[in-house]
């Protein structure tokens, strides 16, 4: 590797005199990790305090904070409003047409208080599960902590995805309510989403049984013959909106579910993965104050993604709002009305923080860096990148043209799974390397390990896993208690850690390099999506009789999907429309960006004298290389037809 490669940025001095973080965090964490942890749940307001740190008696399922009671939305607002900060901008919400609002803590109080007495009011329980389908507007963030202010549990479903995959959700959650919106704006057009909420909730027969109500915010006003089915469907105006701004919050056990949140397996059916109260919410605020080094009444934080991904989740809401931050949320695309739209926002606000992927992150070198340079930037303190390795090139083009050179890149590691950042550099304090997310934070506990569990050298390739508990940790799979063990602990099950089925590996000078899935879990701008759903939602077409999906290296999206089909016999594939059905096959099944970027109908498919199709080699052909070992082929020479239906 050339030594620029492999170049280190340590931290600045003014960076460092400031920082949340210290060094001797990491000291104190490997000296006594619970006591650290115990220290960072303090940093919230219990109604109850815990007792015990940590119960691990019952491995793999954690208790955190034994005892412990608290409200998370008391922590995320009345607290604020309480300590005399009501009138701080909590949001600085910018709509894609241009619209905007800003949502003081005091606002915020009110608008959660109402919208948990309306839910209150028709009967729902602590407990119950709530669906919340909808675009980025407030009232998204409003219906989160409503929920954790009454103790129900919410799962919310990215609006991008089809009836289909909402329908699954909701069964599969047997949510009582869904909230949406009438419409969401998709690239500076009002597009319907309350249709696909009809449309997955069925009638008669078909309808899905656990829902009693559908809340609808009033977004686009496109649609004068709405459909409404009187007696479920409810405008949020006319009930949330009539409701009392006042409501005692009531603290719930630590161990309360807080929220679901659906990911892609390894398998077809996504994962509801559960997440606690105390043990999410201390990991999530602990996590934005120090890697985001987040300072109160001055810092203006973005994070970039959708609510409907974990990273929404605790970097929209949980982390930023329990700190008493302030932040942006911004309803659309970045290219809508023009490319220079994040720019004008985070020059309009004073952004100093801001947090994004590195697909969008390529997407913006790809525009020119004359867009960025249009901008006044120097708003700007601290950089953050999620959702999958970061190429060393994107990281330099982020770090010089985006901070100025004077940012700090934070690097950030986790999963849903995780709850909250688990790998990533301390601003001020680590030193940073583009392309390695550096070392794990203070409290959290990783390895590279081989198949044995043995620890590879530094410079080798292996599995990533963690090897200690931490409070944010996932508490389980919504229902599927055997599925959780068996995904998570059964691949190192003598050791007890949890395998987080990413690669890595640490270099020569013990920084950690996260490689990417080892299984068969796609990375699409930074979404996850498995091999196997894609290939379900192929084959469900009655002219596909088999088929094969892989993710291939791209330079924008980080992985494209491409797919290689086995038609049925006598199906027609001349032409494109077959090829545009599939396609559309799998947006319906799934959402738009699970679209193949390339479908190859081909006559066969490699396989294993076992059966296994060798998606190895298909990735090997997708991505333009010269073939790997195809010893264990049965008939190598497939290659030859697939090659020539490629080209
Ligand atoms: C937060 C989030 C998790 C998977 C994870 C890994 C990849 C996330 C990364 C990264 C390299 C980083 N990933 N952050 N890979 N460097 N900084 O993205 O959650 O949607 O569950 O995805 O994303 O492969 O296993 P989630």
């Amino acid at each position: 590797m050339s030594s620029s490669a492999n170049q280190v940025y340590p931290p600045s001095p003014d960076f460092a005199a400031n920082a949340n973080a210290t060094a001797q965090m990491y000291d104190r964490a490997e000296a006594d990790p619970l006591e650290f942890w115990a220290e960072q749940a303090r940093r919230l307001d219990w109604d109850t305090p815990f007792g015990e740190v940590l119960d691990w008696s019952n491995a793999p399922f954690a208790k955190w904070f034994v005892g412990g009671k608290l409200n998370v939305a008391y922590n995320c607002v009345d607290r604020h409003v309480d300590a005399g900060k009501g009138d701080r901008v909590a949001i600085h919400w910018v709509g894609e047409p241009g619209d905007s609002r800003d949502i003081t803590y005091s606002q915020l109080k009110d608008e959660v208080s109402r919208a948990a007495n309306y839910l209150a009011s028709i009967g729902l329980q602590t407990g119950d599960r709530v669906a919340i389908y909808m675009p980025m507007v407030p009232e998204a963030i409003v219906s989160m902590l409503a929920c954790a202010r009454l103790g129900l549990t919410h799962s919310v479903v990215f609006a991008g995805f089809s009836a289909t995959a909402l329908r699954s959700r909701v069964d599969d959650a047997e949510a009582k309510v869904v909230v949406t919106t009438d419409g969401q704006y998709r690239r500076g057009k009002p597009a319907p989403l309350k249709e696909a909420v009809d449309e997955a909730l069925g009638t008669g027969a078909d309808a899905a049984k656990s829902v009693e109500k559908v809340l609808v915010v009033r977004r686009t006003n496109h649609d004068p013959d709405l459909n409404w089915v009187e007696g479920r469907d409810v405008w949020w105006d006319d009930t949330v909106g009539e409701s009392s701004p006042h409501h005692e919050p009531e603290a719930f056990d630590a161990e309360h579910p807080l929220f679901l949140l659906y990911t892609s397996g390894t398998t077809g059916k996504p994962k509801g993965i559960v997440h606690s109260s105390g043990g999410y919410l201390t990991q999530a605020s602990y996590t934005f104050h120090n890697v985001f080094d987040h300072k109160e009444g001055r810092d203006v934080f973005w994070c970039g993604a959708d609510i409907g991904w974990v990273t929404g989740h605790s970097y929209l809401v949980y982390g930023p709002l329990s700190n008493g931050a302030t932040e942006v949320i911004y309803e659309g695309t970045p290219n809508t009305p023009n490319e220079h739209r994040h720019f004008q926002v985070i020059e309009k606000y004073g952004v100093t923080t801001y947090y994004i992927a590195p697909t969008l992150i390529r997407t913006f070198m790809k525009w020119g860096r004359e867009i960025p340079d249009a901008h006044d930037l120097s708003s700007l303190r601290l950089l953050g990148s999620v959702g999958e390795p970061i190429n060393p090139e994107a990281w330099r083009w982020y770090h010089e043209v985006i901070g100025g050179s004077r940012c700090p890149i934070v690097d950030t590691w986790w999963q849903t799974e995780t709850g909250g950042i688990m790998i990533s550099p301390l601003p001020g304090v680590t030193e940073t390397k583009p392309g390695s997310a550096m070392r794990p934070l203070p409290g959290i506990s990783a390895n590279v390990v081989d198949d044995a569990g043995n620890a590879v050298p530094d410079g080798e390739q292996g599995y990533l896993v963690l090897d200690k508990p931490w409070p944010g940790m996932l508490r389980g799979i919504w229902g599927d208690e055997e599925r959780f063990k068996e995904t998570y602990w059964s691949r190192f099950a003598d050791q007890g850690w949890y395998f987080a089925g990413d690669g890595a590996r640490y270099d020569e000078d013990h920084a950690l390099w996260v490689l990417g899935r080892v299984d068969d879990v796609m990375n699409v701008s930074g979404h996850r999506i498995s091999t196997s759903e894609v290939e379900s939602a192929l084959v469900a077409h009655s002219a596909v009789a088999e088929a094969a999906v892989i993710g291939a290296a791209d330079e924008t999206t980080g992985q494209g999907i491409v797919a290689f089909v086995i038609l049925m016999e006598g199906a027609d594939a001349s032409g494109d429309t077959l090829i545009a059905e599939l396609r559309e096959q799998v947006s319906v099944d799934i959402s738009p960006i699970a679209k193949p970027r390339e479908i190859n109908i081909v006559p066969e498919l490699p396989k294993t004298r076992s059966g296994k199709i060798m998606r190895r080699l298909l990735k090997d052909v997708a991505e333009g290389r010269e073939l790997g070992d195809t010893s264990t082929l049965v008939d190598p020479s497939v290659f030859e037809a697939i090659r020539a239906r490629k080209n």
